[in-house]
């Protein structure tokens, strides 16, 4: 496979394009509009009650004109991070998820969710593990993601 070098060059691109847009919102102002623009929203790891498996939750969003899509997620702290759907309580892996244009991609309590196993280290409360999120167009994007108590819940906020 050849392609390492495309996706770090996609990877460079995407940081640039990223702190030109910013969150500006609207983004319909012409230029490069045409293309993905990811940012990563609300990170974060309930302390896991297991040794060697936790969950991950954030929030895609795209401000760009072109859909997206993820298609891995790899991590410093697992041997290996799947992805999964949660459709009406059943638990399904899948190899990818869409992000719209202009839209976003949840994973969240209760729904999508970020599998990390064979945990290298059991995460704790305030620390931060590091995840890489492969996009097919975008390249790579790298997210600290905070480690919260096990009960953590967004919405209330502890
Ligand atoms: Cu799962």
């Amino acid at each position: 496979m050849t392609r390492r070098p495309s996706v770090v060059t996609a990877a460079a691109a995407l940081a640039g394009a990223l702190a030109l847009a910013g969150c500006s919102g609207s983004g319909s102002s012409g230029s490069g509009s045409s293309k993905a623009e990811l940012s990563v929203s609300g990170p974060y790891m309930p302390q896991p009650v297991s040794a060697d498996m936790a969950a991950g939750f954030l929030t895609v969003i795209n401000h760009g004109a072109a859909a997206d899509e993820l298609t891995a997620v790899t991590s410093d702290a697992a041997g290996q991070v799947t992805m999964h759907s949660n459709m009406g309580g059943a638990m399904q892996e899948k190899s990818s998820f869409a992000i719209p244009a202009r839209g976003q991609l949840v994973f969240k309590s209760g729904g999508n969710h970020l599998m990390f196993e064979k945990l290298k280290r059991k995460p704790k409360q305030g620390q931060t593990v590091t995840v890489k999120l492969t996009f097919a167009k975008s390249g790579l994007l790298t997210v600290e993601m905070p480690v919260k108590s096990a009960t953590y819940n967004p919405s209330t906020g502890h």
